[in-house]
């Protein structure tokens, strides 16, 4: 990058945000790809787009006191960032788990606004948490928790204002809970959650949608280039929500989905994962990835996540969190033959992984489109909810098969009218970045 004015933000943005890499990584990698589009654009440097876009529009950190089983007053640290609402409510997820602190809540805000751009859905970016582990937690006390959290959190949402959903550690338990304690505190039914459960205002398919999504999103960049998921040996690192439904959609097109771990290990069974027994253990029983073994024999287990990336495949879906992919384990994928990573997950890969993708010509789908199709979905269900109205299973995933495929249109024509044909980061970048660029222009100094 040689752009003085990005130079110049940016080093900004390191000044004014120390000891928060992931938001700074987030940051940089949209930059080094946008820069082609500053050039092009005196506008957009004029009205400092960039300086504004880069700071999000309020931060809010809470104390979540809570009781656990013992009765004990327990206190997490709650945050919700609501990064820029130019084109729509804010809108993104709510992530509970241990390292959640305020740079990785503003990394996954701000890569929330251009991701959510990119849906054409009219939603701006936001992302929230904690840092309480739900991991050995009782459900009293995950609803204790939640409750409490929303207690806080339920002044500053609404469903034209900001509308969280899930992320990792929140599923529809958890947005259950906070739902109830929202309605309880405002007596108001209102879709200020997406995620929930069906009999309650919830969309079809938002469950399998952003794992769905990014099978879609990846069988659009491998048929563009004359490749498919077909008897293709594919590995997906987590066995949450987006790790199960992308191994169900892409054993349904074909793929040999041969591992999957969780933050404990990984499992190897060349004959194939058995999805059905998979969901049952991680969704249901809510187990360790390693009881898989016990009931199928053909499978190992091997301790430690980064191990997953040194098993030969064709096809990598990284499934569980940021940076799971460094530049040693991009090396490995290449080495046994791997030609395409797509990214359930958001930023997991780092800045040398993504070099490596890159200089080896392998096809790269980036989260922010790749993984697009949850919040997508969530879209779609405040729509069900604004029209009192709900669609069946066949029409919710049509529409989001729709919208994947737009989305991979949109990434590769973006990158082939700014000269990067085939670079999908750089065409998600500017696509999802143009759009939010012109909306605050048009909307002046706010
Ligand atoms: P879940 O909580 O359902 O599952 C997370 C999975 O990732 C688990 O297998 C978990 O293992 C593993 N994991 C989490 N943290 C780590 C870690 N630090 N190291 C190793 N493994 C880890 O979350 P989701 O499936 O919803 O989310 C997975 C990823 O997808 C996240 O990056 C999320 O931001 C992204 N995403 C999610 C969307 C959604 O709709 N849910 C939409 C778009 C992106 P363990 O159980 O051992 O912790
Ligand atoms: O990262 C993401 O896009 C999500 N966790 C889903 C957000 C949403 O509002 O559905």
């Amino acid at each position: 990058m040689t752009n003085k004015y990005m130079l110049n933000v940016l080093k900004k943005v390191s000044e004014k945000n120390p000891g928060e890499p992931e938001f700074i990584q987030a940051v940089t990698e949209v930059f080094e790809t946008i820069e082609p589009v500053i050039e092009k654009r005196p506008d957009f440097v004029r009205a400092n787009i960039l300086e504004r876009i880069v700071e999000p529009d309020r931060q809010v950190i809470f104390r979540v006191p809570w009781l656990d089983d013992e009765g004990n007053v327990q206190v997490n640290r709650g945050f919700r960032v609501q990064f820029n609402n130019a084109i729509g409510p804010y809108k993104g997820g709510l992530r509970l788990h241990p390292s959640v602190y305020i740079g990785i809540i503003k990394f996954l805000g701000f890569e929330q606004v251009f991701k959510n751009s990119l849906t054409t859905l009219p939603m701006g970016g936001a992302k929230g948490g904690s840092d309480f582990d739900p991991k050995g937690k009782s459900d009293n006390e995950i609803m204790r928790f939640c409750q409490s959290f929303i207690t806080e959190l339920y002044r500053h949402i609404g469903k034209d204002i900001d509308v969280p959903a899930g992320d990792i550690g929140v599923g529809a338990r958890e947005i259950g809970y906070m739902f109830g304690q929202y309605k309880r505190l405002t007596g108001e039914w209102s879709g200020i959650l997406t995620g929930k459960g069906i009999p309650y205002g919830g969309s079809l398919a938002r469950t399998e949608a952003t794992g769905y999504g990014l099978c879609y999103f990846t069988n659009e960049m491998l048929s563009a280039h004359g490749k498919s998921f077909k008897g293709a040996t594919v590995i997906i690192s987590g066995s949450g929500n987006v790790a199960l439904y992308a191994c169900q959609k892409a054993q349904e097109l074909g793929a040999n989905v041969v591992a999957m771990s969780d933050s404990g290990g990984y499992v190897y069974d060349p004959n194939g994962i058995d999805f059905a027994a998979m969901r049952e253990l991680k969704e249901v029983k809510r187990g360790r990835i390693y009881e898989y073994c016990e009931t199928h024999p053909s499978a190992s287990y091997t301790e430690g996540c980064s191990g997953i990336w040194t098993i030969p495949c064709h096809i990598a879906l990284s499934c569980a969190t940021q940076n799971e992919i460094n530049g040693e384990s991009a090396s490995a994928l290449v080495a046994n033959g791997c030609f395409a990573v797509s990214e359930g997950a958001n930023m997991p890969s780092t800045p040398e992984a993504i070099e490596i993708y890159l200089k080896n010509g392998l096809l790269y789908g980036p989260a922010k489109a790749a993984n697009a199709g949850g919040v997508a979905v969530s879209g779609l269900e405040m729509s069900q909810n604004s029209q009192r109205y709900s669609w069946t299973f066949e029409e919710v995933d049509g529409k989001l098969q729709a919208i994947m495929k737009n989305i991979f249109a949109a990434c590769q024509s973006a990158a082939k009218e700014y000269g990067m044909e085939g670079n999908y980061m750089a065409g998600a970048n500017i696509a999802g970045f143009i759009k939010v660029a012109e909306s605050m222009l048009a909307q002046g100094c706010v």
